[in-house]
């Protein structure tokens, strides 16, 4: 077959009208009398689609007609969000859309708002995965996304009395126009079972087995010369998990329960990203991911290949995190127990070829897993890992306390990755120094090369072209196209930011986010803000460490300011707040029902209800994102210096025009060496001061009684001017705060007051403000994603582009 024939050319906008019609009738089977916005989704998105079969083809021949090497990106997490408008952009066919539904008098943009979004992850870490597959497919980097497809992601949020209530969360339920169901790529995944030894060899007989089932996404790259793949797989139960014999004995729930274990394992995403819950299920889904992964990848090469001591120069596996750490001890076992190969060269083969991303310090993110879990989960990797341990003790010498893969009959899952890898990467350069310094500073000095910094980046398609398409436009128009995947050009704005027709326009593009984001508030939440307030935006996981806490004692301290002086000429504000809090995380759950509360009673008040708004629409997601950032003036990074990695929210904001306020954390000290310190508000303790201050006792207590403004605020807590008649309603962050602190809020918090007065200073200079912004966007060409995929191609996949 001739399959150029088949090829479609760039559409005009009558070929475009004209599939998409075909689509509508042929595919969805409606026509355009009777066509839901769901039908016209369906059919643009097949529409769609079909352009998008050719470069996933051709670059997917390429790759194995030139025998390239491949990058298998593994993650638990995917939180991709909608595609439909991504591909079109990404295909450059937003253009002709536009103008086609324009001409049938439908709206592109609502259409594509009916998308719902696929949230197959968490947070950061998961996000950080759909970026880096968006740059791999746009610079032409052969590779394969490899995740789980939840039938469930990320649990919906919604507020009850200001409290959240978790909501399953159902993608799936409606038809997936991107995913194709690849049956004849079905692998088994064995659990459980025994290991015996025959003749001399380790045989593992699984107790259990589930079928691993391909569903293939193509990931379309920008400029449409490349696709690679995202494989999620679905758990499946093998034939033999079905009981038939009690079936027919009458038990027909009895008999359906190992199939219904089997499903489990993709039913749903763990809505946790800090504590690792010892549990067998979450661990039962790594080993699934990985082994399913790990067997389709040794399988691809064998197809071409059948020296496996030459896998790394075809293969590099990436570990995002430790979740899918077991894929070490899974390769070695295959390479020992299936393809003959002795222990020592196994390992030597499976440590070439993975690479581990650390995201996080937090003692409680830190996977290990117990022993006995693990002897009768997976028997034989156990064994494996005992192995290496063995083996490292061996080819090191005695070791220091602490040191080794098994500490207090816990497997630490970390190390395991660190020895099963030839290269980790920290995810910015404050980050990394930390994971030398603090997580790993043994192996590092065995092994000093091995550790490296790959600071993350951000996809400016999904984060400008397609959430901010006035920005977009005056950036082409502003240096020409091509920033696009050459975001350095942004230092091209530096010479226009003196230029006064330049920075109205700037402005216009502001404003014009926030009327949007203002209509979309009062018609999707209805809640109505002003539309030339300064917009103050704090959104990401719920955490601790992450201080939500410390912006809304802000808001208190702020509000009961203005009411003491109402006409002191204030700039008006209106704070945000988004994110979601793990289901069993009480003190998070406890922080959004305070913002709640005090949104509440703030937004009530006459007095300042024009100065002052909270406003915090439940179900942050990624594409709630697209719409906040934009609008965004001021983005709240203020964690706890030394414990957010990296962060990547920052970098969308500042890409957008807004200035930071920011600790020394993560990646807010690359930007704000990027922006210069003028264009950056900089307060609070550096990582080493929170060190040493957590070692002061009664820190907490010292810094509030130092605090007038922080003093008044915990009493308006205490006394229920938030709870009102309930005055204990948050007893328990007041003892914190007074008591333990962990999080340094009250050490940081006048530091953190005086330069959000600084902030507002700053922004009643308006050509100031301005200046900073306009230069922000300009000086954070460096976050995007590209750059940090072409260091990992470079630094640890040793891979060259195709393109
Ligand atoms: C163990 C398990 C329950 C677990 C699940 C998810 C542990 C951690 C996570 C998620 C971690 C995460 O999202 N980390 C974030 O990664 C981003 C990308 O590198 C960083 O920007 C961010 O600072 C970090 O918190």
């Amino acid at each position: 077959v001739d399959l150029d024939d088949l090829t479609l050319p760039e559409p005009t906008p009558e070929q475009f009208r004209r599939s998409l019609l075909h689509h509508l009738q042929y595919t969805v089977g409606t026509d355009p009398e009777h066509a839901s916005k769901f039908d016209w989704r369906m059919a643009l998105s097949y529409t769609i689609r079909d352009r998008a079969l050719e470069p996933w083809f051709s670059a997917t021949r390429r790759t194995w007609n030139e025998d390239r090497k491949r990058v298998y990106y593994l993650s638990m997490e995917f939180l991709i969000g909608r595609l439909l408008e991504d591909a079109t952009i990404n295909l450059g066919l937003r253009d002709v859309a536009v103008e086609v539904f324009d001409r049938l008098g439908l709206d592109f943009a609502d259409i594509a708002d009916d998308e719902p979004d696929a949230a197959l992850g968490n947070g950061g870490l998961g996000r950080l995965a759909a970026c880096y597959l968006e740059s791999m497919a746009t610079l032409g980097c052969p590779a394969y996304g490899y995740g789980i497809r939840y039938e469930h992601g990320l649990f919906k949020q919604r507020f009850e009395g200001g409290r959240q209530v978790e909501a399953p969360e159902d993608w799936l339920v409606t038809d997936n126009p991107w995913s194709f169901t690849r049956p004849e790529s079905a692998y088994p995944v064995g659990f459980r079972g025994e290991v015996v030894e025959q003749d001399g060899r380790q045989v593992w007989t699984p107790q259990l087995q589930v079928l691993a089932e391909a569903h293939d996404t193509p990931v379309v790259g920008y400029g449409r010369q490349w696709a690679n793949t995202l494989r999620l797989w679905a758990a499946k139960p093998s034939a033999d998990l079905f009981d038939l014999e009690r079936f027919n004995a009458g038990d027909f729930t009895a008999a359906a329960e190992p199939e219904a274990w089997a499903r489990t394992l993709s039913r749903v995403l763990y809505p946790n990203d800090t504590t690792s819950r010892g549990k067998e299920l979450r661990l039962s889904q790594e080993y699934f991911l990985t082994s399913a992964s790990v067997q389709d990848i040794v399988r691809r090469y064998l197809e071409t290949h059948d020296d496996l001591r030459r896998l790394p120069e075809y293969v590099a596996i990436q570990m995002n995190d430790t979740h899918p750490a077991i894929a070490g001890p899974e390769l070695i076992r295959l390479l020992v127990d299936d393809h003959g190969f002795g222990f020592d060269a196994a390992v030597d083969l499976s440590t070439q070829v993975l690479g581990y991303t650390n995201h996080t310090l937090l003692p409680e993110a830190l996977e290990h897993w117990s022993v006995g879990l693990m002897r009768k989960v997976l028997p034989r990797h156990l064994q494996i890992i005992e192995q290496l341990d063995r083996r490292d003790a061996e080819l090191h010498g005695p070791r220091p306390e602490g040191v080794g893969l098994i500490l207090d009959d816990q497997v630490k899952m970390g190390d395991l990755a660190f020895v099963t890898s030839h290269k980790i990467n920290g995810v910015s350069a404050l980050h990394t120094d930390l994971v030398r310094r603090d997580l790993f500073p043994a192996l590092d000095s065995l092994h000093p090369d091995r550790i490296v910094n790959v600071t993350n980046g951000v996809t400016p398609r999904r984060w400008i072209a397609l959430a901010n398409p006035p920005l977009a436009q005056l950036l082409t128009d502003t240096l020409g196209s091509g920033w696009e995947t050459d975001l350095e050009r942004l230092r091209g704005l530096e010479d226009h930011v003196d230029d006064p027709a330049f920075r109205e326009a700037f402005g216009a593009t502001k404003r014009q986010a926030k009327e949007r984001l203002a209509g979309w508030l009062a018609d999707h939440h209805g809640i109505e803000v002003p539309k030339d307030a300064l917009y103050d935006v704090q959104v990401k996981r719920l955490h601790e460490y992450k201080r939500q806490l410390m912006n809304i004692l802000w808001t208190i301290a702020h509000w009961q300011r203005i009411k003491r002086d109402p006409g002191a000429g204030w700039v008006p504000r209106v704070k945000i707040f988004g994110g979601k809090a793990a289901p069993s995380y009480d003190m998070a759950k406890d922080i959004i029902r305070l913002i709640n509360d005090v949104a509440a009673v703030v937004n009530a008040d006459p007095e300042t209800r024009d100065l002052l708004q909270v406003v915090y629409p439940a179900n942050y997601n990624v594409s709630m994102a697209e719409k906040l950032i934009p609008a965004a003036d001021l983005s709240e990074q203020i964690s706890t210096a030394g414990m957010e990695a990296s962060g990547t929210g920052n970098m969308k904001f500042a890409l957008n025009g807004a200035l930071t306020i920011g600790t020394l954390d993560g990646a807010n000290v690359e930007i704000r060496e990027h922006v210069g310190a003028d264009n950056f508000f900089l307060f609070g303790l550096t990582a080493d001061e929170v060190t040493a201050r957590r070692n002061e006792p009664d820190h907490a207590r010292t810094a509030i009684e130092k605090s007038q403004a922080m003093r008044d605020v915990l009493q308006a807590i205490a006394e229920g001017t938030f709870s009102p008649g309930e005055p204990n309603r948050y007893g328990g962050i007041l003892d914190m705060l007074w008591n333990s602190d962990w999080f340094l809020v009250a050490s940081d918090f006048d530091s953190y007051d005086e330069t959000q007065q600084a902030v507002d200073r700053t922004y009643l200079d308006h050509e100031r403000w301005q200046r900073m912004a306009i230069l922000n966007v300009a000086r954070t060409g460096y976050f995007s994603s590209d750059r940090s995929v072409r260091e990992y191609m470079s630094h640890i996949w040793n891979i060259t582009p195709a393109l």
